[in-house]
């Protein structure tokens, strides 16, 4: 049986594959067309083949060899009879467009504008035909920018730039002059480091690198750089190499060995202990940001609790670069976002807030301006761009201030914060992050082809334009999962959905985002081990929250904070917090619980998330699963054994609540549709807990299927009850079946998900790629250029459509 060639396009081999079935492709091809116009996903595709051909066996052989290989990669297809337009994604962030006609079953290959052409006919046929269309193109200026090529390499960025910078930087000695210079470039508030003028070429600071290498080599190990301060400056050498001679020895021999014959891995452990980056600004505009009482307040979620345990990590990781750098700097972390008046008993009408844990990190907030006023109340993060740029520019201001000059590092958050550290980025000409922790775009069914109806409630064109704005002009992107840039074998990426995309009547973006780009990078985040260690952890617990505990999760009272009961004390608890949205499917859970007598006979139920009076909030989406929880326990009459909590706002106490969970042998079970990355489960995780999440997104990363947790498929809720009460029956047999998944969860988090780690990587990367945009100055700026003008014309003409509230106004409501 033939199959898929990787050397040959799917426009050279599909033909031959419908050929292989004309009798039955011809027939199904008709079925397609025979509705007109349309756009179908694959699952459609499919069971309209189903109707055509009824016999299973003939079936299976059609979609076998060629022809399966092929079909099970469509992402869509355009009907647009006679033609039927197909875009292919045979691997991740691959893909080929073609168009068959359905009358003689011909194929022909097209460019990924025609097949955007051809899908905006069904939206807006009048602006597929204007020639003069707006069409965006950002892959126009990475022509000099050295892309991966393999699937499995995508998001190893920082590895691949390496390589690249050591081949540029190989050859003849000259050729590593841009590094000299680079270094020479480097100073502390006008105070050089590293190296002087004296050192300005290649073969003098070899040189001088010899002499001082067998200098250092006659001093004691610990000597302190001080000793040899001034020697050092005479030969043209500064501060920045190290805190001792041992170090200052390292750092030398390292870059010696670099200018002898660069090497990626020298390269980048030379670039990382570069004295680079000492004040870092991270954006978090929308929200409530605070650290208190801000959990459970509307798109106020995960990301905040990412921002502050970050903020701890980097600080404590630049503390220990810049001593080990021999340095006496203070570091500062800025977290800049918006100062809300109406702060609902929150500290977020603060201008300053000293960062908890941390020395010298601070949250800076900044109103968000209208004319000459401040808008008082929270405003909804789909709705916040109409404020972005002035909000940025006062950012701006009180950083240089504050900093007493330009930040070296500027993070953004979502799409709002990115776009506000893009602006202020190209304002200053200083390296830049992106952080997304969930595209909207995805989220979304078609939300880009019908922008035009859901125009109302999430203007997504603005955050589609910011989010194509920002990936395009930052440095890196820091990603979560390699799921989060190029998804799976079967699902795109969230940053992949960005690389062609249209919204018929405004723009037709034939290159969004190439996520081949070496910008992309991962670094998974952690959760705070202070505050979820393992439950074994006898010594640490926090015990001053067990009798809180206790009356949460068992007594029988029913008020505002705990509604049901649990009858039974002694069955372990199957745990699951989130917020109360849709997408989180905690009603879903709920539902499963209630249908399955096998896994209701052996756990009970905990649900951690939301109020219990609909009419209390202000989210449309989370009215209706407080609703429909008070339904699904009625119906399946789950009183007894279901204990719904209300939000949890304690952190402390939340860590102990894992524990506790962890006290009765129980689970912690995460079963969102889809869920981005997923702080519960590596905040489960870390406390011990075995751990069953969703396998669509973030989750089936961090979970290693049967070893460290469990996958659970959300859109098969018979199935992964199944899965869970099929666990629990063999903990009973074998006690050591729930250890070990304990165990091996635990071992998991310490390998990949520790906030250590993370902040090693970041940091790197910041030192890389702030000599890598030193050395693609030219394609930088050439794309610079177009951005700012993109934003200009465009994202300025788009932020007009948001409304804004009066001053007395009511705060829109969000549907996150
Ligand atoms: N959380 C909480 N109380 C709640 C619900 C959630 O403290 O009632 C915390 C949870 O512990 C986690 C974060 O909020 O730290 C949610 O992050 P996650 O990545 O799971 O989801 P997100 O809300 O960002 O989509
Ligand atoms: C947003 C989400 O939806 C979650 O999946 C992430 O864990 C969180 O942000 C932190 O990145």
């Amino acid at each position: 049986m033939a199959t898929l060639k990787r050397s040959d396009s799917i426009a050279d081999n599909m033909p031959e594959a419908l050929k292989q079935s004309r009798y039955h492709m011809k027939k199904c091809f008709a079925k397609y067309i025979e509705k007109g116009r349309r756009t179908m996903k694959l699952q459609q595709l499919l069971d309209e083949m189903e109707n055509v051909i009824d016999d299973q066996v003939e079936r299976t052989r059609v979609l076998e060899g060629l022809l399966g290989d092929i079909w099970f990669s469509i992402q869509e297809a355009v009907v647009n009879p006679p033609y039927v337009a197909f875009s292919i994604r045979p691997s991740p962030g691959f893909w080929e467009y073609v168009k068959v006609n359905s009358a003689n079953l011909s194929v022909e290959g097209i460019t990924v504008t025609d097949y955007l052409k051809f899908k905006e006919m069904i939206y807006d046929e009048n602006w597929a035909k204007d020639a003069n269309a707006l069409e965006v193109d950002f892959g126009a200026f990475d022509f000099s920018v050295p892309h991966l090529t393999l699937s499995s390499s995508i998001g190893n960025g920082l590895d691949f730039v390496s390589k690249f910078v050591t081949s540029k930087l190989s050859g003849r000695l000259e050729n590593a002059q841009p590094l000299v210079d680079y270094l020479l470039s480097l100073n502390r508030q006008g105070e050089k480091l590293m190296i002087n003028e004296s050192l300005g070429t290649v073969g003098k600071l070899q040189m001088a690198l010899i002499i001082a290498e067998v200098y250092l080599s006659g001093l004691a190990k610990d000597t302190p750089f001080q000793d040899f301060e001034i020697s050092f400056k005479e030969w043209g050498f500064e501060k920045g190499w190290g805190d001792t001679a041992e170090r200052v020895k390292e750092t030398m021999r390292c870059l010696s060995e670099v200018l002898q014959a660069p090497d990626p891995m020298n390269m980048e452990k030379f670039l990382s202990r570069l004295p680079t980056v000492f004040n870092v600004v991270i954006f978090s505009p929308h929200g409530y940001f605070g650290q208190a009482d801000v959990l459970g307040l509307p798109d106020t979620g995960g990301q905040v609790v990412y921002i502050l345990d970050q903020v701890k990590a980097l600080e404590e990781d630049l503390l220990l670069r810049i001593k080990q750098q021999g340095l006496n700097v203070k570091p500062q972390i800025v977290v800049a976002t918006r100062l809300i008046p109406d702060a609902r008993g929150t500290k977020c009408n603060l201008e300053f807030e000293a960062i908890d844990g941390t020395k010298y990190s601070n949250i800076l907030r900044v109103p968000f301006r209208v004319e000459n006023r401040v808008l008082r109340q929270w405003v909804s993060r789909f709705d916040v761009y109409p404020y972005i740029e002035k909000f940025t520019q006062e950012v701006t201001t009180k950083i240089l201030d504050l900093m007493e000059g330009n930040p070296d590092l500027i993070i953004g958050n979502y799409s709002d914060g990115n776009l506000a550290a893009t602006l202020m980025a190209g304002k200053l000409g200083v390296t830049q992050a992106t952080i997304a922790h969930a595209l909207e775009k995805t989220k979304y069914e078609n939300s880009d082809v019908k922008w035009k109806e859901l125009q109302s409630k999430y203007h997504f064109p603005c955050q589609f334009m910011a989010d194509i704005v920002a990936m395009n002009a930052t440095d890196f992107v820091i990603a979560s999962t390699y799921q989060e840039i190029a998804g799976s074998k079967d699902r795109p990426g969230q940053y992949e959905s960005h690389a062609a995309f249209t919204l018929p009547g405004l723009c037709r973006v034939v290159s969004g985002v190439n996520v081949f780009d070496p910008k992309f990078n991962i670094a998974a985040p952690g959760a705070d081990q202070s505050v979820y260690f393992p439950h074994t952890e006898k010594q640490s617990r926090f015990t001053q929250f067990n009798p809180d505990i206790e009356e949460l999760l068992y007594s029988k009272v029913v008020n505002d904070e705990h509604i049901g009961y649990l009858e039974d004390k002694k069955k372990p608890i199957i745990f699951s917090m989130a917020r109360l949205d849709t997408v989180k499917n905690l009603t879903g859970l709920t539902e499963w619980y209630g249908k399955n007598k096998r896994l209701r006979g052996l756990v009970n139920l905990v649900i951690v998330g939301g109020f219990f009076d609909p009419n209390k909030s202000k989210d449309r989406e989370e009215m209706a699963e407080i609703k429909k929880m008070h339904e699904l326990i009625e119906k399946y009459q789950l009183k007894g054994q279901i204990r719904w909590i209300a939000a949890q706002t304690d952190r402390k106490r939340n860590g102990e609540l894992y524990r506790c969970i962890a006290d009765t042998k129980g689970a912690f079970v995460q079963p969102a549709l889809y869920e981005a990355f997923g702080l519960t489960v590596i905040e489960a995780m870390n406390c011990g807990l075995p751990t069953f999440a969703t396998n669509q997104g973030g989750p089936s990363e961090i979970i290693v299927d049967g070893i460290s947790g469990f996958h659970i498929d959300p859109k098969n809720g018979d199935e992964s009850s199944n899965i869970i009460a099929d666990f629990f029956e063999k903990c009973k047999v074998d006690p050591g079946h729930w250890n070990k998944y304990s165990v091996e969860g635990l071992k998991r988090i310490n390998e990949c998900y520790t906030w250590k780690i993370y902040a090693n990587k970041l940091l790197n990367m910041g030192n890389m790629y702030s000599f890598w945009r030193q050395l693609n100055k030219e394609q930088k700026l050439a794309k610079q250029r177009y951005i700012q003008l993109f934003f200009n014309l465009k994202f300025r003409e788009l932020v007009q459509s948001v409304p804004i509230p009066t001053e007395e106004g009511q705060t829109p409501v969000s549907e996150p």
